[in-house]
């Protein structure tokens, strides 16, 4: 079976980038059950490479379930309290390659780059692309091979097609499903071919949810893998990033986009939204130079009034992203004097814990409300104003603009009073003090939104 989207009503992924087992435990059942969010995406839980910065974790050393985030038995409370909670774990997982360098493992194994004794692997379960024995680095992305068989940042290459290759990947796949996830992010998914991850994912039990990542504008492309998963949308960050920064003119089009009956479809150039993991942005586009999505440091309220937008548009399968702060682009999560990281406590020690702020994980609520139901009633300001509805169940206004927009906005809500949910100051879940908007018999509400902000009305507060 191949899951187009999440297998539950409430799809919202939150992406807790480096976080470890038990703060997400605790995490799911304080907050992200409460809030509605489907599921948390978690960074890698093998054996990697030791060292402080963020990437350690994308450098496998083996399939044990040790690392900076926690032990195998830490993982498993994790899962099976998020459960619990009613959020599923989706596990990032890194199948294209191994280490580079030699050393000793997180949990202790020894390795050189091509010899991982753990698993094990050895020196002719790699690609190497150039030939003779000498591997390559990935060098052209319009050439499908270089990309597929040739080495990514200098990490050993694993040959997929091998049948001792893909059973190590099956068995690590699906320890994990054992322990109960609910799905695989799967990492530099474009660098592998995807016949031998349709094998790879053949062989699961319970079919767990996969969104694979492939960038756009290459030739291993995102309709090579939208038939045997999700597909994360690299071109939505993007488009989104330009639009709430103002830099292209982009908010006009999406605005004109919203009254097509295909959504983003054409001029976004994006994937059909029932394979889109809709990311705003990640570990990677934040850190990139420049940036390619936006990231905490955008100016103008522009990280938050782009979740808002993603989570009330009707456009893939969101996730939200929830970092900390980094002074350099290595620079990894606070750790203690063993490397373990330590334990999260929102707002404190730079993490950011975005999918916390309320107007963010309200809207996470407003988007389980809403459903499938269609845009209606979209009313454009200037290029940097819009509001549309949701069948008749919520209304969302976004000024993006530097001045104050005040408007009579047509709904198709039933006449009532409603709360704006991107002002509540209450952090309890489904109560709204935030200021009430009363909706005529007509369906209209006058509101005067200021720069740089938006408002939400649903009747799913009390
Ligand atoms: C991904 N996408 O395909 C991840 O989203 C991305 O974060 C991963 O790169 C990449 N795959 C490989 O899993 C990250 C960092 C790299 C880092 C790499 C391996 O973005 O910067 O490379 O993980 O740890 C680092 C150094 C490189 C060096 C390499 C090997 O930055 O300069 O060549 O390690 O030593
Ligand atoms: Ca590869």
């Amino acid at each position: 079976v191949i899951r187009r989207s999440p297998p539950k009503a409430n799809n919202v992924i939150v992406q807790l980038f480096e976080w470890p087992w038990d703060s997400v435990a605790a995490e799911c059942t304080n907050f992200l059950g409460p809030f509605g969010y489907g599921y948390a995406q978690v960074s890698p839980a093998m054996e990697h490479i030791t060292g402080n910065q963020w990437w350690t974790d994308y450098q496998p050393v083996s399939y044990i379930l040790t690392s900076k985030r926690g032990t195998r038995a830490q993982y498993a409370n994790m899962v099976s309290t998020c459960k619990a909670a009613g959020v599923g774990i989706i596990q990032d997982v890194v199948m294209n390659h191994m280490s580079a360098g030699s050393g000793v493992g997180f949990a202790g194994s020894s390795y050189t780059k091509y010899s991982y004794p753990a698993v094990p692997y050895t020196t002719s379960n790699f690609h190497y692309c150039a030939g003779n024995g000498q591997a390559a680095g990935v060098t052209d992305l319009n050439n499908v091979t270089n990309v597929r068989f040739c080495e990514l940042d200098g990490l050993a290459d694993l040959a997929q097609e091998q049948p001792a290759v893909q059973a190590a990947l099956t068995a690590y796949l699906q320890d994990l499903v054992s322990l109960g996830v609910s799905g695989f992010r799967v990492d530099a998914a474009a660098y592998m071919e995807p016949s031998n991850l349709s094998a790879i994912y053949s062989a699961l039990s319970g079919s767990p949810y996969r969104t694979q990542e492939v960038y756009d504008g290459g030739a291993s492309d995102p309709s090579m893998y939208d038939t045997i998963g999700d597909v994360i949308e690299f071109g939505a960050p993007s488009y989104v990033m330009q639009a709430f920064l103002g830099t292209s003119g982009t908010f006009m089009t999406t605005v004109s986009n919203l009254v097509t009956p295909v959504p983003m479809n054409t001029a976004w150039d994006l994937i059909p939204s029932n394979v889109a993991n809709f990311i705003m942005s990640n570990q990677d586009t934040e850190r990139s130079s420049p940036s390619d999505s936006l990231n905490y440091l955008s100016p103008n309220n522009a990280y938050v009034l782009g979740a808002i937008f993603m989570l009330g548009f009707n456009y893939g399968t969101p996730t939200v992203y929830s970092g900390y702060n980094y002074s350099t682009y290595d620079i990894g999560a606070p750790q203690d004097s063993s490397g373990h990281t330590t334990a999260v406590t929102c707002f404190q020690n730079g993490w950011r814990c975005e999918h916390e702020w309320i107007a963010i994980s309200n809207m996470v609520l407003y988007h389980n409300a809403v459903g499938s139901a269609a845009l209606t009633n979209v009313v454009v300001g200037t290029e940097q104003q819009v509001g549309f509805g949701r069948g008749s169940i919520g209304y969302l206004v976004i000024n993006n603009e530097g001045s104050t927009w005040t408007e009579t906005f047509k709904t198709s809500l039933p006449a009532g009073t409603y709360c704006d949910i991107i002002h509540d100051t209450d952090t309890a879940p489904k109560t709204c003090s935030g200021p009430s908007y009363v909706v005529s018999s007509s369906g209209q509400f006058t509101a005067s939104i200021a720069p740089y902000d938006a408002l939400a009305l649903f009747s799913g507060f009390s």
